[in-house]
C-alpha cells in the first residue's frame, strides 16, 4: 500500500471482495495514499450508513471517503485515482468501460456461485461468523450466518446472468491473443485490472485479511474453469509478479510463480 498520511482518503472494503481488490489495485497503481478499513457484512452496515449519512436503500463497498467527497464503487474510485495521477496510468476510461462491464457481469455471476456454495456448506457458514465468536459456539450460531448469507444472496442474485463469467474469460483470451500482448489496450490499464480480478473468482491469489477459512476458500475456487483458462491464470500471475503492474494484496503473497 502507498505511504499513509493523516489526511489520506479512507477506503472501506472487504479484503476478499473482487470489487475492493479492483479499487485498491487502481489506487495503488496511481500512487494514491489511502487508509483502509475492513467492512464486515451486516455487522459493519450501521457504521457505514452513519458515515454515508444514508439510512435507507442499498449500501455496498468499496467506498472511498476523501475529505467531504464520498466515492462509491470500484469504477468511480478508479476514475478518481486516474484523475489524481498526472500520467493517467490507468488509461482511457472510455476504452476501458466495455471491459469493466464484462468484469462486473462476470463478478456478479461469480459472487452468486460463491454465496450459494457457502449456503451449501456448514463448515463455510461457520467460517463466515466473525472472528470473535468462539469455536464451540459456531455450530449453534450457524443459523445467524445462514441468515446473513441468504440476505446477501437476495440482495445480489438478480445481477447474476448465466455464462457471464465464461464469456468474459473468452473475450479476454481472444483480445490478448489478437495483439500478442500482455495488455488488453496495448499498455497496462484499468481494463487489465478489471479482467485480472475476474480470475479472483476462479483461482484467487490475493492476500486476504482476515484470512478465509478452508471451506470458504474452496467456494472461491472453480477448478474446471481454472484448468480451461490456465493461460489467463498465467497472465494474471505475470501481472501480479511484476512490480510495475502489481499491488499490495498480490505482493503480500510473494514469491509468486511467473507461470
Ligand atoms: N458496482 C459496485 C459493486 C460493489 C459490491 O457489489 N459490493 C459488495 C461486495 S460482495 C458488497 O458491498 N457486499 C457487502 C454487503 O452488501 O453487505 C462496485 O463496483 O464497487
Amino acid at each position: 500500500m502507498s505511504k499513509r498520511t493523516h489526511a489520506s482518503p479512507l477506503l472501506i472494503g472487504e479484503s476478499f471482495s473482487p470489487w475492493t481488490k479492483k479499487a485498491r489495485w487502481a489506487l495503488e497503481q496511481c500512487g494514491c495514499a489511502y487508509d483502509y478499513k475492513e467492512y464486515t457484512p451486516t455487522l459493519s452496515e450501521p457504521g457505514l450508513r452513519w458515515r454515508l449519512r444514508q439510512c435507507s436503500g442499498k449500501v455496498t463497498v468499496p467506498v472511498l471517503l476523501a475529505g467531504k467527497e464520498i466515492i462509491r464503487g470500484s469504477w468511480q474510485i478508479a476514475r478518481f485515482a486516474n484523475r489524481a495521477d498526472s500520467t493517467g496510468r490507468l488509461g482511457n476510461f472510455a476504452k476501458t468501460e466495455p471491459w469493466n462491464n464484462l468484469s462486473e457481469a462476470a463478478l456478479a455471476e461469480g459472487r452468486t456461485r460463491v454465496v450459494r456454495c457457502i449456503l451449501g456448506s456448514d463448515a463455510a457458514l461457520e467460517e463466515s461468523l466473525p472472528g470473535f465468536v468462539p469455536g464451540f459456539l459456531r455450530g449453534s450460531l450457524r443459523f445467524v450466518a445462514r441468515n446473513a448469507v441468504q440476505r446477501l444472496d437476495r440482495k445480489y442474485a438478480h445481477l447474476a446472468t448465466a455464462d457471464a463469467l465464461l464469456h468474459a474469460l473468452e473475450k479476454t483470451r481472444e483480445r490478448l491473443a489478437q495483439d500478442d500482448s500482455d495488455f488488453l489496450l496495448g499498455s497496462f490499464s484499468y481494463a487489465d485490472i478489471a479482467m485480472a480480478v475476474v480470475l479472483e473468482v476462479v483461482a484467487p491469489i490475493a492476500f486476504t485479511n482476515p484470512p478465509l477459512g478452508p471451506a470458504t476458500q474452496n467456494c472461491w475456487n472453480q477448478p474446471e474453469l481454472a484448468r480451461e483458462f490456465e493461460d489467463l491464470i498465467a497472465w494474471r500471475n505475470r501481472l501480479a509478479a511484476a512490480d510495475a503492474t502489481s499491488y499490495s494484496q498480490f505482493k503480500a503473497r510473494r514469491p509468486l510463480s511467473r507461470g
